[in-house]
């Protein structure tokens, strides 16, 4: 287990039913260090790239149409075993198979719609921060709960 940089997005819906606070407050709380956020509206060549893995997948046209039609909330989380923890504390990716407690098992029902985003491993994290932040909108600073966080 490493320190890792996740990319987490609140996507449209998210930002829209006013879940950015109680989606950071998930992160915050469980010990995790905000290295960047930002309010964006992605274009439709960014958010091509984002998911080019998906572009052939039937739900493609409909995802970056949803991605592209509000401001999202762009972040960047840092801690031990990020990356995978993102995920977990997200959800699985269709909510209704959402463990409750998890955000998208909290707070989402159709997979269409399911409120964020967090990178799937260590690798596609840097490609996802890379596309999102330029390097000057990315702080390094030390927590002060740090050596309350880790042992
Ligand atoms: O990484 P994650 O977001 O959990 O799932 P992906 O398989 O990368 O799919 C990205 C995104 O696409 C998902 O969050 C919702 C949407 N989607 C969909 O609308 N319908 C599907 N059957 C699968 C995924
Ligand atoms: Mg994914």
């Amino acid at each position: 287990m490493t320190t890792e940089q996740t990319f987490i997005a609140i996507k449209p819906d998210g930002v829209q039913r006013g879940l950015i606070g109680p989606i950071i407050t998930r992160f915050e709380n469980r010990g995790f260090k905000l290295a960047a956020i930002k309010l964006v509206s992605p274009t439709k060549e960014h958010l091509e790239k984002h998911y080019a893995d998906l572009s052939d997948k039937p739900f493609f046209k409909g995802l970056i149409a949803y991605m592209g039609s509000g401001p999202v909330c762009a972040m960047i989380w840092e801690g031990r075993d990020a990356v995978k923890t993102g995920r977990t504390i997200l959800g699985a990716t269709n909510p209704l198979a959402s463990a409750p407690g998890t955000i998208r098992g909290d707070f989402a029902i159709d997979v269409g719609r399911n409120v964020c985003h967090g990178s799937d491993s260590v690798e596609n994290a840097k490609k996802e921060i890379a596309l999102w932040f330029a390097e000057g909108e990315i702080q390094t600073w030390k927590q002060a709960q740090f050596d309350w966080v880790y042992e």
